[in-house]
Formats: C-alpha cells, structure tokens, sequence
C-alpha cells in the first residue's frame, strides 16, 4: 500500500475487481461500493463486460426494453457515484471476440452492436466530464481484432453517442511484444479516428519459471518499448500496470507455470522492468521540446501515467560517450544527451560529460 499510495510511483489506481457489476450490483438495484472505495484516485473498470455478471444480469430473460433500462441503471448508480472521481471509465469492455466476430453476450444477444450506443450515451449522461472508453486486449498486433475495434469505435461515433478513448489492455508475454514501430501504428490507427488511447492493464509475463537475468533484462526491454510506443503517439495519454508486484497477481491462475509479470519482485524490490520504465519516462520529461511534432497532443493531456517520472534508478556501471563533433544545439547540464530513439542534442557543453545511463538514457552530468 505505502508503494501504491506513492505518488512519485503511481499516478492513478484502478480497483481490479470492486467495480465490476458482480461487486457494485450483485443483487437487482441492490447497489454496494465497498471494493471499489477502497482506492481515491481512478482509472474506473468497467460498466459493461460479459464476464462478472451476477447471475439475476446473466440469465435473466430480457427484451430489449427491459435490458436498456437494467443497464441504464446500473450505469447511472456506479457512475454517478464516482463522479469527479475517474479520469476515465470502461464503459465497454472486451466486446470484440478473440477471432475479431462480436463477442457473444447477454448484451449482444440482445441488442446486436446497439447496447454500445446505449451505454456510451447513459455514460455520458451519468457523468459528463470523465472519458468514456472502449477496452480490449490483443489489441496490440494489427489484424481481425483491431480491425473489429476500429469498427466498434465508429459504430458509436455513427450512432452520435460519445467515446473519448480506446484502452489497450496489453497483456503480454516476454520476448514476443510487439515492436515499438508496429504497436506506435496499431495506436494511431484508434487516434486517426479522434479519440485517444492508453495501455491500460499492462502486464508481461514469463512463459515459464524462474526467469534467468537474461530472460528479465528482456522483460525491461519489453516494457519500455511499450511505454515508448505510447509516448511517440500523440493522444496515447497513459499507461497503467495490471498489478505492480510479483507477488500478486492473476496471471499464474489464468497461465499456469506462467508469472512475474510486473515491475516488483516478490519482496518489493525494482526490477529491471521498472528501471527501463523510469529511465525512459524520464528522458521524455527532460527531452526539450523541438519542433511541432513532439509538442504536447492536441485533444490529451499526458498526465496518467501509473509510473510517474521519479528519480532515476541508481546505475551500477556508467560510461562516459565521448563527443566528436561540437554543434549549435549543445546539451546543457542534466539534460539528456543520447539512448535509444533520442533525437535531441547528442552533443553538449563544456565541462559536463555524457553518462551512459542505460540504452535508453544519457545525461549530461
Ligand atoms: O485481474 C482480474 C482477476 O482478479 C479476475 O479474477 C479476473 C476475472 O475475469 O479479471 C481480472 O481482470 C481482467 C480485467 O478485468 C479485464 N481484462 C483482463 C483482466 C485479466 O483477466
């Protein structure tokens, strides 16, 4: 808790499981928020999902009428009672079926694609000033998946109902994420359609255990590829872990032999997922800004990022680049002079020295 309640650590917190329909309405206008209240600051999950219905949601004989108002209901009791609380809600979640058809549910059985336009607009109605999102995994690799999604998004926008942004769940698995190029396109083909995105339930998991150094070296490449994918989009506005310690989590349950997925180790110490996480949140706030395209996104605001910017990990070794030749733009003392996809001042002024912090970051120290 004290790492969770760390601000310098997490910028935001969702409530995995306490706002799920089987937690806030387990019992017909029965309404109870004794999970969900536990965290203060939100990132809301989520109103209308196939799985975590109470069964009186899943198996009751519904028409159309009757179902509309059940979920009107429900939205505008949980909503309205965190309004001002969430950044955003997950309105729908994971309607899209893994095989890129319409997820079969009570919900689509029902109404076909229609109870999206019904939940985004009584979300909207229950509060208007928190994002309205759309959330899926596998996401993250072009194909009948996004394709599905993209359709979904303009679905609601046709319908005239309100959606703000698309979270990429990105559950996934050490050494098979995807490429920084190829996640940055999938992203912008959501933020070309004028809503914005976030990673949303970040997770990477080792196939098989215990991971060699090897193996967790890998999932720290793996996870700051993933936030730099997020930082080239402009309008990819955070990126939230699905759990922060090894020593919790879903994923041995649902992956058997699986695990290890977070930035934490078992006993709470950094991994070297957290120190690449930090390194690069930290080059891009010390990055100046440039030209028009690296200038703050239009329509968002980067500011809910789970891991903030903190002080970079301490490194055991550093070397020390050796300038070759002196120009104009001349990094100044603390600011970032070299790593991966740095396209800044890579030369800097006298008498500092450019330190090799890691393959994502150099400082002018
Ligand atoms: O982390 C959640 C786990 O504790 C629950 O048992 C599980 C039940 O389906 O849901 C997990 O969270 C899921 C999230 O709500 C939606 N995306 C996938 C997550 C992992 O299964």
């Amino acid at each position: 808790m004290a790492i969770v309640n760390n601000k310098n650590e997490m910028g935001q917190v969702v409530p995995e499981n306490g706002q799920k329909w089987d937690s806030t309405e387990p019992s017909r206008g029965s309404f109870s928020y004794s999970q969900g209240d536990i965290v203060p600051l939100l990132r809301c999950h989520t109103l209308i999902w196939y799985s975590q219905l109470p069964s009186w949601v899943l198996s009751g004989s519904w028409t159309r009428s009757t179902l509309q108002s059940v979920i009107e209901t429900h939205i505008s009791n949980v909503m309205g009672h965190y309004v001002g609380q969430c950044y955003a809600w997950d309105v729908a979640n994971e309607a899209v079926a893994d095989d890129g058809n319409w997820r079969d549910s009570v919900f689509y059985r029902t109404f076909g694609t229609g109870f999206l336009a019904i939940s985004f607009n009584a979300g909207q109605k229950a509060d208007p000033n928190t994002k309205l999102y759309y959330n899926d995994y596998n996401l993250e690799y072009n194909g009948a998946k996004p394709d599905r999604a993209v359709e979904l998004v303009q679905i609601v926008q046709k319908a005239g109902a309100p959606i703000d942004g698309v979270g990429f769940q990105a559950h996934l698995i050490v050494g098979s994420t995807p490429s920084r190029s190829s996640l940055t396109t999938v992203l912008k083909r959501f933020t070309a359609l004028g809503v914005e995105v976030a990673c949303t339930e970040l997770d990477i998991r080792h196939s098989s255990l215990p991971a060699s150094a090897s193996a967790l070296t890998t999932q720290g490449n793996n996870f700051a590829n993933v936030v730099s994918s997020c930082l080239d989009v402009a309008g990819c506005v955070g990126v939230t872990v699905w759990g922060f310690t090894d020593k919790y989590s879903w994923v041995p349950e649902t992956f058997s032999g699986a695990g290890d997925a977070f930035i934490y180790d078992k006993n709470l110490g950094k991994k070297p997922s957290w120190t690449s996480i930090s390194s690069v949140l930290a080059a891009k706030a010390t990055r100046p800004p440039t030209t028009a395209s690296s200038a703050a996104p239009s329509t968002t605001t980067l500011v809910t990022s789970t891991i903030a910017p903190t002080t970079r990990a301490s490194t055991t070794t550093s070397s020390v680049l050796t300038s070759t030749s002196p120009s104009a733009a001349q990094q100044t003392h603390w600011g970032q002079c070299g790593g991966m996809g740095w396209t800044g001042p890579t030369t800097w002024q006298s008498p500092w020295a450019c330190k090799v912090s890691n393959a994502y970051y150099s400082q002018c120290l």
